[in-house]
């Protein structure tokens, strides 16, 4: 009985440090969409998933010929710190077969964790919100299905209104689950 109610004063200790993050998912190389649901399952270890956008195929930017991705949005809560989650992120990038060989150029999969709660963070190895988060209609769509009123921390617009500013016009439309993109 001791023990359970220590179990329990953990789990809500756990709990309440939780912090709400989100993380994108990208991915235009092999059995897209297997390797991003593969990616979600593992990223259930770094914390609780609560929501899983629709996957998007969208049309690649930054580098073009390239084939085009699958790209999503996931809302974890989680225990770890940026730092620790960041890690997690790159151990599963390296489980599902991520190389680096060009920057934006194609990949397995590609985690970038866009919002962790309210907290700006500006290092080397990481910078909190993802710089380029507000300019790329493959984050704000998905994002904008699971959490439209979501407030960007340095721009102070909510995901919905960053959506509405964008002035690209990059193809994102939703992927067809019977084929792999
Ligand atoms: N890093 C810093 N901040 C973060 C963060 N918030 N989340 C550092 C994740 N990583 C962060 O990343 C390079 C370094 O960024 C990491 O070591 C980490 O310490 P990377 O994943 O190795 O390289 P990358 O992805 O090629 O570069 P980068 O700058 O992250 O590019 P993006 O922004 O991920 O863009 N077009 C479509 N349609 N869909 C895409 O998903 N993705 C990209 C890559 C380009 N074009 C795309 C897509
Ligand atoms: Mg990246």
């Amino acid at each position: 009985m001791h023990g359970v109610s220590i179990f329990s004063r953990a789990a809500f200790i756990l709990k309440s440090m939780s912090i709400v993050a989100y993380i994108g998912l990208g991915s235009n190389m092999g059995d897209k969409l297997a390797t991003c649901r593969r990616a979600i399952e593992m990223l259930g270890k770094a914390g609780r998933v609560i929501k899983v956008s629709s996957f998007y195929c969208t049309e690649p930017i930054g580098y073009v010929s390239q084939e085009d991705f699958v790209n999503a949005v996931v809302e974890i809560e989680t225990p770890l710190s940026p730092t620790a989650l960041l890690a997690h992120c790159h151990v599963i990038e390296d489980a599902l077969g991520r190389s680096r060989l060009v920057r934006w150029g194609p990949r397995t999969i590609d985690l970038d964790i866009l919002l962790y709660g309210d907290e700006i963070i500006s290092g080397a190895e990481l910078t909190i919100p993802h710089p380029l988060m507000a300019k790329r209609a493959f984050v704000l769509v998905p994002l904008s299905e699971i959490a439209p009123e979501i407030v960007h921390p340095v721009l102070k617009a909510t995901v919905l209104q960053l959506l509405h500013g964008l002035r690209e016009d990059h193809r994102v439309s939703l992927c067809d689950a019977s084929v792999n993109p």
